[in-house]
């Protein structure tokens, strides 16, 4: 029997995913943002994914598989992002760390604030300027339609979202971009193969039978929004290989650029592999405050400058 080609392998598990909730009232979100950014003064736009898909076991899950994502590197880019002027389509996994909020406290809610007595509430003098700080950074991106938020939990989510976005943006052209932060899972369960109930225990080991998630970075860049400035992440653990993966990455799915991280120093260096070379972002370590997504992102922007740039000559 001859294997399935790529697009057709794509197309299978997007018909055999389960329908996404909410999925009219996404596309109003998503088509009034995109609307409201590309008149007037028009504004690009970028896509960020950030934090890891699940991997569900049942169909009324109970049991999943998942991975170390904290959404730190998303939530980071998306801030720099919109200071660069970009509007932002945030697509990240519930519960993971959030725009505005990486200085706050892990429990902000009840960390930050104080009960003075059984009608007031405030906000404890240490944390008055980061929680002051968070509100107003966020309320205004909201409010001047420069960040949209919208949650995934798993893959079949992630996926079905991907492709509305990269759809609803194709006609923004080169000044969209897509910044694929999210990790994403590499096997999952197919839907028509996942047993519906809690999957019983009691009888032994459990061997599960996990299919290769189809690759869409090929099917983005050439279907979906060919147009897009595009930069996909490589993630790996052994430092010898990450620069070769990367390579091979942004030669397979001609995207314009890979950023390639270690797990153990993501936060303080990437590598940005493009066809103009490899370039090492730091974090700038006689800052404390300094993130290295400050100067990844100025990167990034400049790179995007020169894409519109030649796209229009
Ligand atoms: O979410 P986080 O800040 O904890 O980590 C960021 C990251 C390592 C998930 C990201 O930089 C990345 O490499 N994403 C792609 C992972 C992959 O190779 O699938």
């Amino acid at each position: 029997m001859s294997s399935m080609g790529e697009d057709e392998e794509v197309s299978s598990f997007f018909e055999s995913s389960p329908p996404l909730k909410k999925m009219e009232d996404i596309l109003e979100k998503l088509n009034g943002f995109i609307e409201l950014n590309s008149s007037g003064e028009k504004r690009r736009i970028v896509c960020v994914t950030s934090g890891g898909t699940t991997v569900p076991l049942e169909q009324r899950c109970v049991r999943y598989i998942d991975n170390f994502s904290s959404g730190n590197r998303g939530a980071a880019s998306t801030e720099n992002f919109v200071k660069a002027g970009y509007a932002v389509v945030f697509l990240y996994r519930s519960g993971t760390c959030q725009p505005y909020c990486r200085s706050l406290p892990d429990d902000p809610f009840l960390e930050c604030f104080q009960s003075l007595d059984n009608t007031n509430i405030q906000v404890h003098s240490s944390h008055v300027e980061a929680v002051k700080m968070a509100v107003m950074d966020q309320q205004a991106a909201v409010a001047e339609a420069r960040l949209l938020k919208l949650p995934f939990t798993t893959i079949y989510e992630y996926l079905q979202m991907l492709r509305l976005i990269a759809t609803a943006l194709k006609d923004v052209g080169p000044c969209s971009m897509f910044y694929l932060a999210a990790a994403v899972s590499d096997f999952y369960v197919p839907w028509n193969s996942m047993t519906e109930h809690k999957i019983e225990s009691g009888s032994g080991p459990l061997d599960i039978r996990l299919a290769q998630v189809p690759k869409m970075l090929s099917i983005l860049r050439t279907t979906w929004a060919p147009k897009a400035f595009c930069i996909s992440f490589k993630l790996e653990t052994d430092a010898k290989i990450l620069i070769d993966k990367a390579t091979k990455a942004l030669g397979k799915y001609k995207v314009h650029a890979v950023v390639a991280n270690e797990l153990s120093t993501r936060k303080e260096e990437v590598v940005v592999v493009s066809s103009s070379g490899n370039v090492v972002v730091r974090r700038d370590s006689d800052k404390p405050e300094s993130i290295v997504e400050d100067n990844l992102i100025r990167l990034i922007v400049d790179r995007h400058s020169t894409y519109i740039k030649e796209s229009h000559s």
